[in-house]
């Protein structure tokens, strides 16, 4: 294995990259963390704007490669380790809703749940890429409805992806805790990989404020 075969994870503790650190947990893939300490700026920095311009994380660098965005990442990651059994295979008739609702993820849910928080006028549903907040969400819960999994009886990084933002945007009053979206994000919440990252990310934070001064 060369030093390009090893995946790299910039990350940062308590933010978007969890999911994925959570995912790569999950698939039982090796990996390395490039750690950044987001209290003290240092995704805004010449070194890190220089690998990612837009000074985000999850991002993800393996063959020589860099891959950002959660949805690049998660389907990328999954595909790399199918024996993980995380990834519908591409002749699964599975994969493309796997593939619709992890976009949903990014496309749709997103930009909703952004102009929820920031309290922005939405767009008329014609114009907005979600239709409206309630339609969109509504959507997204009648499929989880179907549970036990986004895709059914099988557990696939899509659920991944969205156990863990709903358990967040949940805690953030974003998303009502309605019975399918608290069940659901707790089916991944309880799950043995979540709660190990969890508790480390809480010493992580912990050490980048004192390292701040925060
Ligand atoms: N479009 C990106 C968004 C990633 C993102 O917003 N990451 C936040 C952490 S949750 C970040 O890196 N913020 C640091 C900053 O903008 O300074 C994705 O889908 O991965």
């Amino acid at each position: 294995m060369t030093s390009d075969d090893r995946i790299t994870l910039y990350y940062a503790p308590q933010t978007r990259a969890t999911g994925a650190r959570v995912l790569l947990e999950e698939l039982g893939a090796p990996y390395d963390l490039h750690v950044l300490n987001m209290k003290a700026g240092e995704q805004r920095q010449p070194a890190y704007l220089a690998i990612n311009p837009l000074g985000k994380v999850p991002a993800v660098r393996h063959r020589g490669e860099l891959v950002t965005e959660q949805v690049a990442i998660f389907i990328y990651l999954a595909d790399l380790f199918p024996a993980a059994g995380l990834t519908p295979a591409l002749d699964d008739a599975k994969r493309g809703p796997y593939l619709r609702w992890i976009a949903y993820y990014g496309t749709t849910f997103e930009p909703a749940l952004m102009d929820k928080f920031l309290q922005h006028t939405p767009a008329p549903p014609t114009q907005s890429p979600y239709s409206d907040y309630d339609t969109m969400l509504g959507a997204l819960e009648a499929q989880l409805a179907k549970g036990p999994y986004i895709l059914g009886d099988r557990l696939t990084a899509a659920d991944i992806l969205w156990g863990i933002a709903l358990n967040w945007t949940m805690m953030f009053g974003l998303v009502p805790k309605t019975d399918v979206f608290t069940r659901y994000a707790a089916s991944i919440t309880n799950r043995p990989a979540f709660q190990r990252i969890t508790a480390l990310d809480v010493e992580m934070a912990a050490q980048h404020a004192a390292a701040a001064g925060t």
